[in-house]
This record gives C-alpha cells, sequence and structure tokens, in this order.
C-alpha cells in the first residue's frame, strides 16, 4: 500500500506555475524520484459551453468574480476517479485551519490529496459542500489565489517523505521538527568586514560545536519565537 508515495492531484487553472515551481530543488527530486506524483487537473477544461467559462458574478452583488461549482466539481471529480483511493479533498483557503509541521507530516505519511486551488474571490459555497473534507491555509495574509499556497503545502509535505532528503540532511533535523529555530551558519572566509567566525566552529571539538550550536537555537528561539519556546517546554 502506499508504493511510490503519496499522490497530489492539485486542481489549478493555472496548472503550469504547479509545474514550474515544484520542477525545483527537493520537491522536483521528490517527483523525479517518483517518491511523489503529482497530476493536475484544469477546471477550464472541464467546462462545457463554448467560451470555456469558469467564473461569474457574485450573487448579492460587489466587486469580483467566484468560481463555478460545475467545471470545479467536474475536474475535482475527475482527479477522484483517476485515483484508486479516496484521498481527501483539501480546499487552500484563507478560512482554513493553518499548516503546521504536524499536518506537514501528517500529509507526507498518508496517501496523499486532492488539492484545490481558488482564484478570484473564491469558490461557491455549495463547492465546498458538496466536494470539499477540509480546509487549509498557509498562514494570515492575503494571496492571490491558492496556488502559491498549494506550491508552499507540496514543498514542506514532499521534503518529509521517506527518502527524499539523503540521512545528511535527514528531516528529523530540521529546527521545526526538533521545535527550535536554527543556529547560524558560517562559510569561508573565516573574516568578513571584520565580522569573524565563532572560534568553537573553527576547534574540530564536535562536542562542542554540537553543544554551541544547540545553544544558539534555544536562544534564538526564546529570543525571536515565544511561542516555540514556550511549545518545546510543554
Ligand atoms: C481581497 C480578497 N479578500 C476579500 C475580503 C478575500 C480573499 C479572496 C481570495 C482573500 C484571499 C484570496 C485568495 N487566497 C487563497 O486562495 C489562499 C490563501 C491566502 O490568501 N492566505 C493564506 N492561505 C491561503 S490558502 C489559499
Amino acid at each position: 500500500m502506499n508504493v511510490g508515495g503519496p499522490r497530489f492531484d492539485v486542481v489549478t487553472l493555472f496548472p503550469q506555475m504547479l509545474r514550474d515551481a515544484l520542477g525545483y530543488g527537493i520537491p522536483g527530486r521528490a517527483i523525479e524520484a517518483k517518491l511523489a506524483r503529482l497530476v493536475l487537473w484544469n477546471p477550464r477544461d472541464y467546462a462545457a459551453d463554448p467560451h470555456r467559462t469558469v467564473d461569474d458574478r457574485p450573487y448579492g452583488g460587489g466587486p469580483g468574480m467566484v468560481m463555478k461549482f460545475a467545471p470545479l466539481a467536474a475536474a475535482v471529480r475527475a482527479a477522484r476517479a483517476n485515483r484508486r483511493d479516496a484521498a481527501p479533498v483539501i480546499y487552500l483557503s484563507p478560512q482554513g485551519q493553518r499548516l503546521d509541521a504536524t499536518g506537514a507530516r501528517a500529509l507526507a505519511a498518508g496517501p496523499g490529496a486532492v488539492l484545490v486551488c481558488g482564484r478570484y474571490e473564491g469558490v461557491d459555497e455549495r463547492f465546498i459542500i458538496a466536494e470539499v473534507d477540509a480546509e487549509l491555509s498557509i498562514g494570515d495574509y492575503v494571496l492571490s489565489g491558492g496556488e502559491p499556497a498549494a506550491m508552499v503545502v507540496l514543498d514542506a509535505v514532499l521534503r518529509l517523505i521517506p527518502g527524499v532528503l539523503g540521512d545528511a540532511q535527514s528531516a528529523a533535523d530540521d529546527s521545526f521538527e526538533a521545535g527550535l529555530l536554527d543556529w547560524p551558519h558560517y562559510t569561508r572566509p573565516e573574516k568578513i568586514e571584520g565580522l569573524e567566525v565563532p572560534e568553537v566552529l573553527l576547534s574540530g571539538n564536535h562536542e562542542a560545536v554540537a553543544r554551541w550550536r544547540r545553544l544558539e537555537a534555544e536562544r534564538r528561539t526564546r529570543e525571536r519565537r515565544a511561542d516555540l519556546w514556550d511549545r518545546y517546554f510543554q
């Protein structure tokens, strides 16, 4: 079960945005190595009229447009029918539960999901009622659509799939996985505009280096992110 890693279907009016963004770096490698699958669905391909209309004016008036039920639902149903499992349909939306490390870990460990990206002012509420299992936000700021959020979700999730990261950069070592911010990093040269590398990092004493890094990570977390620090000591 779940051989080949999780499968993510993304329903989006701009599939090339996702293909492009997830073609690089760690997510690119994960997909290339078939440790995860990405399948893109465009609601415009499921619009029945000659103009392939996907949006319409909001009932009640006001500015902006709303994504129509029919093309969206047809695209999601096509994605679901194309899967052999019953993965959740997740609508990326500012009204959703906020993504965190726990949520990313759950998505990486499961079968995947059908991610739905909205554009314009949002989608017809009846689409959410009929097709959506959960809503997911990436934070309290306004994006121009769900696509950048889907990129963030998939970037965070794909790197957690076993085999995607090498042992050398194991996900378990990451700051948020450990519950701490990162420590400071330095590389050559030893002196830059009067700024020197902390001596311990040049000492060759691996125990002392590990102690220093842990202390710096803790200090920075305490000073910059009291919220994370409190959870670290729960
Ligand atoms: C200015 C538009 N707003 C009117 C009150 C509402 C609004 C509509 C559509 C706000 C954002 C969006 C598009 N955002 C997303 O699709 C989105 C999102 C986000 O904006 N912030 C954080 N997470 C997400 S997930 C999807």
